[in-house]
């Protein structure tokens, strides 16, 4: 995560860097900073903690400056304090880096042995040093930046501004995004188009190993090797306006009652409601070659893709492969030339799941990727773009994207079994009829707010909760848990229903609630036995279920959930909806921070 903003501008920077940062906040909220060189020296403010606390210390004591670097933190070397907070400076050098230096460790020694002391914990500041050093060597501040990137080691993002050129900033990428914006006698840097929003449209997206000397008139880009080369200046179709929570308490709650909109505006591009057909918005989407499918992700997306295994098995009867990202390279998985390999995420730019994608290339798959943010790098990168049109998800925790990741892969499923000859036309009719219905059965689920948000109690004062379920509703049982963790800091595990047997029962006392997930369904019948195993030991059980169900089975739960009575395809994408509120109203009864969660960032962009 960390997100990175550079202005070399015509007017003062200072508050235009603070606005960019505030784009980028969804990147981590450890400390932030702001450099800018002003009457010949560096200057710069830091504050631990959110970026509030940073517009607080600037709005003491102001940072004037027509050149500024700018930094949120999600820590990984150092803990969250000032002396941690970027942007560093040695000597004549300030820099702002997203990422890791992995061979940090030796060159901070290599630096001490040279006489150079550090005021921080993190790995950044060895490159403030090597490029001052490289400088007090004599060398220009271009040849300095271009003598330092080859030694650094592992990811980053960097922005460089160096005191004695005042007229230039440096950025770099390797392993981590960054743009170049191009402004009217002004230019930028930014971790993604968002940042630049307010300032420009006119964005060139830096590739692999390419660093750029910014002027502010001019831009010129270069490759690992020091050539000169040309980044397309695209429209990046971002606008300035930011998101606001409107009459909501918190994003999260606005994206969890955005779901039917937004579901509904994704299913729009995949779903010919009319020919009751299933079509994917890209040319040429012929599948039927397609004999295996990896599937990798992390967090929420990666319960969409176990969500989505059931379905590519099951309607495509195409074997599915499921993997973390951050484990997918380290197992040396085997795939089958031409295989697909689906990567999700909602900001596409996950690192764990980039670093797949692009091995998975290495290894001659066709690269699919469902993502939020069709700008990019994950977008830029695919073969087969399957975009979800969720809308800027602002809250930490993933809600809508979930949900509209689930309407994509479930398209993707059909369209698959189509072209595998595995669907009929009725049956395709079929799906198109329950997919389109999820919008309103959303709804319907939303219904029940209040009713969860009065049973949230029963939750927020347990220590450890239990989730259960069985088919699709395992990934939920596992995507409820998770959801708890995240806002409410309550231990939560999800478990396939028919697991706990096996050894977690032995976990169930009268203190540990326990979340069953069972839609009525093929699968229903089994899912209570297992909850009754539960009860029969003392268990607490709050049942989510239909009417049916609940009626069934409801009896001597401490709680029960009624949804609306839908069919088991779209169960994942209505049942998400009482998981969500539930995590949510537990966290505003203990009182968290439910859009900021500690510890956590929105977009990870390191591994
Ligand atoms: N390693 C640096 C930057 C961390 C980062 O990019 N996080 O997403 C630090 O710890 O400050």
């Amino acid at each position: 995560m960390c997100g990175i903003v550079g202005i070399l501008g015509a007017t003062p920077v200072a508050d235009r860097l603070l606005e960019g940062l505030k784009r980028l906040e969804y990147r981590g909220y450890d400390s932030a900073g702001i450099c800018t060189e002003h009457d010949g020296e560096l200057d710069r403010r830091r504050a631990p903690g959110k970026l509030a606390n940073l517009a607080e210390r600037l709005r003491a004591d102001p940072l004037p400056g027509l050149i500024g670097i700018a930094h949120t933190r999600w820590a990984t070397h150092g803990g969250p304090t000032e002396d941690n907070a970027h942007p560093h400076i040695a000597g004549d050098v300030s820099v702002v880096h997203n990422g890791i230096i992995e061979n940090f460790r030796p060159l901070r020694e290599e630096l001490i042995a040279d006489g150079r002391t550090f005021l921080s914990e993190t790995d950044t500041e060895v490159v403030a040093h090597l490029v001052d050093r490289e400088l007090k060597r004599g060398l220009g501040a271009r040849e300095a930046v271009a003598a330092v990137l080859p030694r650094l080691h592992g990811a980053f993002a960097l922005a460089v501004l160096v005191r004695t050129e005042p007229d230039v900033l440096f950025g770099a990428r390797l392993g981590a995004p960054l743009t170049v914006g191009y402004g009217d006698g002004e230019n930028y840097l930014g971790s993604d188009a968002h940042a630049l929003a307010p300032l420009t449209q006119r964005i060139a997206y830096l590739e692999e190993g390419d660093w750029a000397e910014v002027r502010r008139d001019r831009v010129q880009i270069f490759d690992r090797d020091n050539a000169t080369v040309e980044r397309e200046i695209v429209n990046s179709g971002v606008f300035g306006h930011a998101a606001d929570r409107g009459n909501y308490r918190h994003f999260m709650q606005k994206e969890i009652y955005e779901q039917p909109v937004v579901v509904a505006q994704t299913l729009r591009s995949y779903l010919q409601r009319l020919e009751g057909r299933v079509t994917l918005p890209i040319p040429e989407s012929d599948l039927s070659d397609v004999r295996r499918v990896t599937v990798v992700a992390c967090g929420t997306s990666f319960y969409a893709g176990m969500v989505a295994r059931y379905w590519f098995e099951q309607f495509a009867r195409v074997p599915v492969d499921i993997d973390v990202a951050s484990e997918f390279r380290y197992r040396q998985p085997v795939m089958e030339p031409g295989g697909l390999a689906l990567f999700i995420s909602q900001s596409g730019e996950t690192a764990d799941t980039l670093a797949a994608l692009r091995h998975a290339r290495a290894e001659g798959q066709r690269i699919a990727v469902v993502c939020n943010v069709p700008t990019s790098s994950m977008a830029r990168e695919a073969d087969i773009l399957l975009p979800t049109h969720a809308g800027p998800e602002i809250g930490v925790a993933s809600t809508k994207a979930f949900t509209c990741q689930l309407a994509v892969l479930a398209a993707l499923a059909a369209n698959l079994a189509r072209a595998k000859g595995k669907l009929s036309e009725a049956a395709e009719r079929e799906i198109v009829r329950h997919l389109s219905e999820a919008p309103a059965a959303i709804n319907g689920a939303l219904a029940y707010d209040e009713a969860i948000e009065a049973m949230a109690g029963t939750v927020a004062s347990a220590r450890d909760v239990l989730y259960l379920g069985r088919g699709t509703d395992y990934p939920l049982a596992l995507e409820g848990a998770l959801k708890l963790k995240e806002i409410s800091y309550i231990h939560a595990e999800g478990y396939a229903a028919g697991e706990m047997k096996h050894g977690p029962i032995a976990l169930i006392d009268d203190a540990v609630p326990v979340i069953v997930i069972a839609p009525s369904g093929p699968l229903f019948e089994k899912t209570v036995s297992n909850m009754q195993e539960v009860r029969a030991r003392g268990g607490r059980v709050i049942l989510i279920s239909d009417y049916d169900g609940v009626a069934a089975a409801g009896e001597g739960c401490i709680a029960t959930i009624t949804m609306p009575k839908v069919h088991p395809l779209i169960a994942p994408i209505v049942y998400a909806v009482p998981v969500q509120l539930l995590a949510y109203h537990v966290a505003v009864a203990k009182g968290t921070d439910v859009d900021q969660p500690r510890n956590l960032a929105k977009s990870v962009t390191v591994e």
